[in-house]
């Protein structure tokens, strides 16, 4: 997969791909990860991308002209999903990252100011996508949290280690408890059965675990599940 990102803030991308999981995802070619420099592609000579909202109000828009033709030029002749990240959008959940992590190549428009200039919501991309119901004062992280959550999905990118099958929002269900040593942690205990060694017992307390923390802490994910299967 190959993902672009158009930020004005290109320096805040590295630091976080370039650890981790993430980074060896690179390293495997697993991910081809391009940032860009937005300001590299306006026509302003004072390299200006944004400009005051038509109908007044506060703040700047980021203006149609840079982000259309970066998203020309970086595309080419390529199939290209994209994306901007923008508090109106969809929020993103476990199905939305599934769903990109088949594509091909994903190019993420990072909002900023005010917004975006709607006709780039209109004729560039194919979507708009928003991390949560709160504001951040601009795109960016919801740019890495979306090359996060995806990239962690393709082939090959965790080990069995980190293996995808048990994990939160698997079937709309949270993650059963983890434990770890020592079994009793300044008499602190760890459940009886995990200690069995009765791995058919141990799977059904894990089940119905899963089923107890996701009513008690997110019910919302089981009225989902009902909803699908009707
Ligand atoms: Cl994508 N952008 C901004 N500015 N704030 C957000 C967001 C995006 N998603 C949640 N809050």
């Amino acid at each position: 997969m190959r993902i672009d990102i158009i930020t004005i803030f290109p320096g805040l991308f590295g630091p976080y791909i370039n650890e981790s999981i993430i980074k060896r995802a690179q390293q495997k070619k697993k991910v081809v990860i391009k940032v860009h420099d937005l300001r590299d592609f306006t026509e302003d000579k004072h390299k200006k991308v944004d400009d005051r909202p038509f109908g007044g109000g506060p703040g700047m828009v980021m203006s149609a002209q840079p982000i259309f033709d970066a998203v020309k030029k970086i595309k080419g002749k390529r199939a290209v999903r994209v994306i901007v990240t923008c508090p109106s959008g969809n929020v993103l959940n476990q199905k939305i990252a599934k769903n990109l992590a088949k594509c091909k190549n994903i190019i993420i428009i990072c909002g900023h100011y005010e917004g975006i200039d709607e006709r780039v919501r209109d004729k560039v991309a194919q979507e708009a996508i928003s991390i949560g119901d709160y504001v951040l004062t601009g795109g960016e992280l919801a740019a890495l949290v979306l090359v996060d959550s995806v990239t962690r999905l393709l082939p090959g990118v965790l080990g069995k280690a980190e293996s995808l099958k048990d994990e939160s929002f698997e079937q709309n269900l949270l993650e059963y408890p983890q434990y770890t040593r020592p079994a009793n942690f300044r008499g602190i205990k760890v459940p009886n059965v995990l200690l069995s060694g009765n791995h058919s017992l141990i799977e059904k307390w894990r089940k119905e675990q899963a089923v107890i923390r996701t009513k008690k802490y997110r019910p919302d994910l089981l009225l989902k599940k009902t909803n699908q299967c009707c």
